[in-house]
């Protein structure tokens, strides 16, 4: 069976730009692959966090990826700090990247501009990327596609290691919609629909109330005009609002287009938010109820020591081509 990775951070509220573009494609490869779906807490530490709120978010997020229906029994699903492989690969993954390629991460440029100070985790943050892909020798990385970059860093780290210390790695494959993998910003549908926008109805989280959802899509930024088009690049924000609409309501876009010829926005933004609340509801109240059961925290277990397992495996492969001595 093929072997998929990938992670999300528990870094505020996950909204539907993480679900459409990364996790509701984990769900439909659980069938027919080993997944391993983790909480990547490390990563979130490399900007500030309130401890509080990370140790919260990260449980939460552990019961949201069930609640979307990722299977305990079929999926690994883990907590990135209790695996320290994450932590020991990635030295030694550093220990084999360049300063001259991490200078070229676009997502670094941009979450350090006009700090102050930011910390060297966020710098190598992307080698920390690729040794969570690496550990768990993975075939396929289902990502959205501000991960691009990232994902072509980890494959250049595989490839150069393989090189100089002989076979160790897979090189991986990233899985990227062709569709919905860039859901865009609400209040500018030329940004990405990010967790760390302050504006609240820039975006719409999976565990908002049906009033927030009705507020932010009826706020959403469209155009002057009143024609629902498919149109990315002349209508951003109508062609962003339809490609939730297509992938929550399952309708094509030119039935779309069809659908509200001569009847305008208004019409249009109401029923995509009956699409969206009536698809968010099973998820919110699945969550609640895991969240009641108190089985998130056996299942973050069980998934650590099986991610414990297959990571240590290939993690002492490569420290034995390195040369470290291994009793
Ligand atoms: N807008 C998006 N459209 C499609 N996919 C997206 N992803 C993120 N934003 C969008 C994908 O979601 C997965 C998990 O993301 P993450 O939590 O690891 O990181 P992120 O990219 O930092 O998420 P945010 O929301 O954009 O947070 P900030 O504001 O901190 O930058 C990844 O597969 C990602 O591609």
């Amino acid at each position: 069976m093929k072997r998929v990775f990938s992670g999300v951070q528990p870094t505020s509220q996950i909204h539907i730009g993480n679900y459409i573009g990364a996790i509701k494609r984990f769900v439909e490869l659980q069938n027919d692959m080993d997944c391993f779906f983790c909480i990547v807490d490390l990563h979130s530490v490399t900007v500030p966090q309130n401890p509080k709120e990370l140790y919260k978010n990260s449980l939460q997020l552990a019961a949201l990826y069930m609640a979307v229906g990722l299977d305990p029994s079929k999926v690994t699903l883990f907590i990135q700090s209790h695996v320290p492989a994450h932590s020991e690969l990635a030295w030694l993954l550093q220990c084999n990247s360049y300063m001259g390629e991490l200078n070229r991460m676009t997502q670094f440029k941009e979450k350090s501009l006009g700090k102050d100070t930011v910390t060297t985790g966020l710098y190598t943050y992307p080698v920390l990327m690729a040794a969570d892909i690496l550990l768990y020798d993975t075939h396929f990385v289902p990502v959205g596609n501000d991960q691009k970059q990232h994902l072509e860093l980890c494959r250049d780290i595989s490839i150069r290691f393989n090189k100089k210390y002989g076979e160790t790695f897979i090189v991986p494959e990233p899985l990227i919609s062709k569709f919905g993998a860039r859901i865009m910003s609400l209040d500018d549908a030329t940004n990405k629909m990010s967790k760390s926008n302050e504006n609240k109805h820039s975006k719409i989280n999976l565990l908002d109330s049906p009033s927030k959802i009705k507020k932010s899509i009826m706020k959403a930024v469209t155009d002057s005009e009143s024609e629902v088009r498919f149109d990315v690049e002349n209508k951003p924000g109508v062609s962003n609002l339809m490609t939730i609409y297509n992938i929550l309501g399952d309708l094509p876009l030119e039935d779309i287009e069809n659908k509200y010829e001569g009847l305008g926005y208004g019409a249009f933004k109401k029923d995509l938010v009956e699409i969206v609340v009536s698809g968010l509801e099973p998820i919110q109240s699945k969550y609640e109820e895991i969240l009641a059961s108190g089985e998130v925290e056996k299942v973050l277990k069980e998934g650590a020591d099986r991610a414990r397992e297959v990571s240590n495996e290939v993690l002492n492969s490569v420290k034995k081509k390195m040369g470290f001595v291994i009793l």
